[in-house]
């Protein structure tokens, strides 16, 4: 029993929205783990266009936007005949144990999360309660396929702690349904702050570009972010506190060259902010070049794209049904 326990390879689910072009942040705080954890897990990654349209969306912009960041997970090396990658409105049991569970999570509950007061604060105009119950539909992403692990940044801590306790509550009340998830949050890059204002987390829907670096930004572009990047008047390359963008740099060049922040201090002393943008900048741009031209390739070519979302939601599928059945018959929903 223990032997098959240990046996038991563990369950990896993550998602990215369509909601803009995916950032260094994103990549930094979760995608590139994305792809570290296919070697040794059963990963399943999505593109959770449903989760999307909570904020409003161009619907022919969020169709291109949606087979864009699949391409673009692909080219970050997530290798579909490793993991699972779909997108998330094919796989129709996202929707249905979305009910389900949303009849398991109390309201109160929903009006503590910050994502809603700050998103409904940025859209005043449109506090819909899909908004509300994001965290629902995120708690059914990744109860559906009994995650181990949660490979996100640590703007989803809340939102992953809510899916637990939902499962915990669930498996209390109807007896053991769910594995309860924990997360899997990175030491560094867990929170990229944007270049123009270091205070803020860097974000895809931010409205302006400037902050933001996007993976297919091309290498002058993102060389040019860097050196306009807002730090300081002070001159020393050194990680402490109140220096947001110096420290925000220094975990980004961190990342990307896998120096520690001594090593760092040692490389730039005696140098000015100049020098150490333009290193930091050429840094990221180099790092990005291969995952452009790769993505690049796999957009030429969009009869595979095609082949591999289709593939991925059929497997997808076939999990996520396994656990909606148990769930329904544990409601008690008379079966067909
Ligand atoms: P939006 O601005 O539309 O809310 P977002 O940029 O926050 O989007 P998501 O699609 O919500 O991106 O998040 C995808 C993943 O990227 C999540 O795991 C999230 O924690 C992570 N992430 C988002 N922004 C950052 C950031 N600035 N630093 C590190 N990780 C981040
Ligand atoms: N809410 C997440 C995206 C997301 C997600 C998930 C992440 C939706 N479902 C399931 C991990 C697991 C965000 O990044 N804003």
């Amino acid at each position: 029993m223990e032997n098959q326990a240990a046996e038991r390879k563990k369950i990896v689910f993550s998602g990215i929205q369509p909601s803009g072009q995916i950032t260094l942040g994103n990549y930094l705080g979760a995608v590139r783990n994305w792809k570290q954890l296919q070697e040794e897990y059963n990963c399943i990654y999505s593109i959770v266009n449903m989760h999307a349209i909570t904020v409003r969306q161009d619907p022919a912009e969020l169709k291109k936007r949606t087979l864009e960041a699949y391409a673009l997970i692909l080219a970050c090396g997530i290798d579909p005949e490793k993991s699972i990658a779909f997108i998330q409105s094919h796989v129709k049991e996202h929707a249905e144990i979305n009910w389900v569970l949303a009849c398991y999570t109390q309201f109160g509950e929903l009006s503590r999360m910050t994502q809603f007061k700050d998103k409904s604060q940025k859209n005043p105009d449109n506090i819909n309660a899909g908004l509300f119950t994001y965290p629902v539909l995120m708690a059914g992403d990744i109860l559906l396929y009994q995650t181990d692990l949660v490979p996100v940044g640590i703007d989803q801590k809340q939102h992953l702690e809510l899916a637990r306790d939902i499962a915990i509550r669930f498996n209390g009340q109807r007896g053991n349904t769910f594995v309860v998830p924990d997360g899997y949050i990175p030491k560094a890059g867990a929170k990229i702050m944007s270049l123009a204002d270091p205070t803020k987390k860097m974000s895809k829907s931010d409205p302006n570009p400037r902050g933001c670096v996007y993976i297919l930004d091309p290498p002058e572009t993102i060389i040019k972010k860097f050196k306009s990047a807002v730090t300081d008047s002070d001159m020393e390359v050194c990680y402490r506190e109140g220096k947001d963008g110096i420290n925000n740099l220094m975990t980004i060049y961190s990342c990307v060259t896998g120096k520690t922040y001594e090593e760092i201090e040692e490389e730039f002393k005696g140098k000015g902010y100049g020098d150490f943008k333009l290193a930091v900048g050429t840094a990221v741009a180099e790092h990005l070049a291969p995952i452009r031209e790769k993505y690049n390739a796999l957009m030429a070519d969009k009869a595979y794209l095609e082949k591999c979302y289709t593939e991925g939601a059929e497997k997808a599928s076939r999990i996520a049904r396994r656990t909606l059945e148990k769930v329904y018959k544990k409601v008690g929903f008379l079966p067909k």
